[in-house]
């Protein structure tokens, strides 16, 4: 077993990692930028390393300065988390040219899945159902044009080298086609460094459910299941759950046999994610992508199995057989996490970083809060605002809903905002609670809301209405000087940069609509 790892990364998923390094005797060592001198994952490590100044590009993103931190502090391993350099191969590649372990699967496999089309034609060679459409590049308009009448209205554009929605058109008919066509080329352009898109039908009010997969390095490769993770905001998951609320055990092995087909068609080692769309009606399922990292709602996995991802990951990394088999593998209960950002709901989810003044964490039966906070942590602009993933399990979804509800009402965070007073609201709303969940429910769920809210607009505080616009203003200007200085570091790619950047606000300045972001406060209790 490796003595020392090294820990790429910083925030919630560090001090995950850390734990699951104490679990295994092993000593953690972090690495911080500039701005993370008081971070939590520093102060929790045996060992920290500055890596270099607050921007991620010149810290959480330098592959050199962290391959020389693991090297002069005598890890063996390194462990990348999540974003950041987790899904980048020529990072795996340079770890383990340096002698080092790699948490994670080989540089080939993280090659195969980075590509989208390369991704598709990998399921199609390990006989894995995709969304209906291309396999390689469209090479001109006139290519898709065929294509989209062969495949028929609507379809979907996607970037080649893209994920996560940038670079995503959906076109209804082929009046739309063009303008799509150009400016899903120009947005893959800008966001990738790379202007390829491809074509796929698109999928009526889908459910978005994947499996969590594990593969070791002694041939055997197992499913733990599904996630449902339907509902995002912006291409950002918001709630996830283990099991999807359909919970149907039939689906469940037909979705899992055919990620673990996958995952052995590239040789794939360690924790692996493959995204299904489901169409709830015929239960038919679509592989869209395979994310070839820990993923962030790894925890509602680890409450239904009973399983610890990540002493799992590291454990096979150095050689170990998976501590379990397939037949070993049972779902109990269920359980469902919410994301808290330090974003403000009534402006638009912009960040809202500084100083948490007041930190009071819900605790009790069947209660897990993931956080990379304490009371007077600074929550930095510079980085993804999450503050921390509360997760309630119970028996039945009800049960788990009950204590989340709970949970939720008990949450205190002062000093900054926070998008608890939203899922105060989701866990109270008819339709979440009904689990008839899919693709849609954000914007429904937002519609509902602002229906509710029209008459408490007329009221509001012209003042305040002027505060709001001078803040939106500064933090784009912000955000503006940020996108400015990462696009001048052309080697950077687009997912391993902050979720908020990727999340393209800045649109926000000519879209807004004033008065839906003025909402009255929440009933909490
Ligand atoms: C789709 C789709 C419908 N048909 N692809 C892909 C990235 C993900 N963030 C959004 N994606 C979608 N891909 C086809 N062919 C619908 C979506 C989609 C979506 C998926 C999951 C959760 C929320 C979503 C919101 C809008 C669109």
């Amino acid at each position: 077993m490796f003595r020392k790892i090294l820990i790429a990364n910083r925030g919630e998923i560090a001090v995950r990692i850390i734990r699951a390094c104490r679990d295994l005797v092993i000593s953690p060592i972090a690495v911080y930028s500039e701005a993370d001198t008081r971070a939590v994952h520093v102060g929790l490590c045996d060992e920290a390393v500055c890596i270099g100044p607050a921007a991620s590009v010149h810290s959480y993103l330098n592959i050199v300065a962290i391959i020389n931190a693991a090297k002069n502090t005598g890890a063996e391993a390194i462990h990348p988390g999540y974003g950041f350099l987790a899904e980048n191969a020529d990072f795996a590649q340079a770890v383990t040219e340096a002698g080092l372990a790699f948490i994670g699967p080989g540089a080939e496999a993280m090659r195969i899945m980075g590509s989208k089309t390369s991704a598709r034609r990998a399921a199609i060679h390990a006989g894995v159902p995709i969304v209906p459409g291309t396999v390689e590049a469209l090479t001109s308009f006139d290519e898709a044009r065929n294509t989209a009448e062969q495949f028929g209205y609507p379809v979907m554009l996607k970037a080649s080298a893209g994920g996560g929605g940038k670079g995503m058109r959906l076109v209804a008919s082929f009046d739309e086609l063009r303008s799509a066509f150009d400016s899903a080329k120009s947005e893959a352009a800008s966001a990738f460094g790379d202007s390829a898109v491809y074509l796929e039908k698109a999928i009526e009010r889908p459910r978005h459910i994947e499996i969590q997969v594990f593969a070791d390095g002694h041939g055997n490769v197992v499913h733990l299941g599904e996630r449902e993770c339907s509902i995002q905001r912006r291409h950002q998951k918001v709630i996830e759950e283990c099991p999807s609320p359909i919970n149907d055990p039939v689906l469940r092995e037909r979705m899992g046999a055919a990620a673990v087909k996958l995952a052995r068609a590239v040789n794939y080692l360690g924790a692996g994610t493959v995204e299904f769309l489901v169409a709830d009606a015929t239960r038919d399922f679509y592989f869209l992508e395979m994310n070839t990292r820990l993923q962030v709602e790894h925890p509602v996995t680890e409450l239904v199995t009973g399983l610890d991802l990540v002493r799992e990951q590291i454990t096979v990394t150095a050689g170990a057989p998976l501590s379990f088999r397939q037949e070993d593998v049972s779902w109990n209960g269920h359980a469902i996490e919410c994301r808290v950002y330090a974003e403000d709901p009534e402006n638009n989810f912009f960040p809202s970083p500084g100083r948490i003044t007041y930190l009071k964490v819900p605790c009790g039966p069947g209660i897990r809060d993931d956080s990379g906070v304490e009371a007077n942590s600074e929550v930095s602009i510079h980085y993804d605002p999450l503050i921390s993933k509360l997760a309630a399990w119970g028996r039945s979804r009800d049960e788990a809903l009950d204590r989340l509800r709970r949970a939720l009402d008990e949450y205190e965070v002062g000093g900054i905002k926070t998008t608890l007073p939203v899922f105060r609201e989701i866990v109270r709303d008819k339709e979440f609670q009904s689990g008839q969940l899919d693709t849609g429910f954000i914007s429904r769920f937002n519609e509902r809301r602002s229906a509710a809210r029209v008459s408490e607009a007329k009221d509001s505080d012209p003042e305040q209405q002027v505060r709001n616009d001078m803040a939106l203003i500064a933090a784009s200007i912000h955000y503006l000087r940020l996108q400015r200085e990462a696009s001048r570091n052309a080697q950077v790619p687009v997912e391993t940069q902050s979720r908020w950047k990727m999340s393209g606000r800045v649109d926000l300045l000519a879209t807004r609509d004033v008065t839906s972001s003025r909402v009255k406060k929440p009933r909490t209790r």
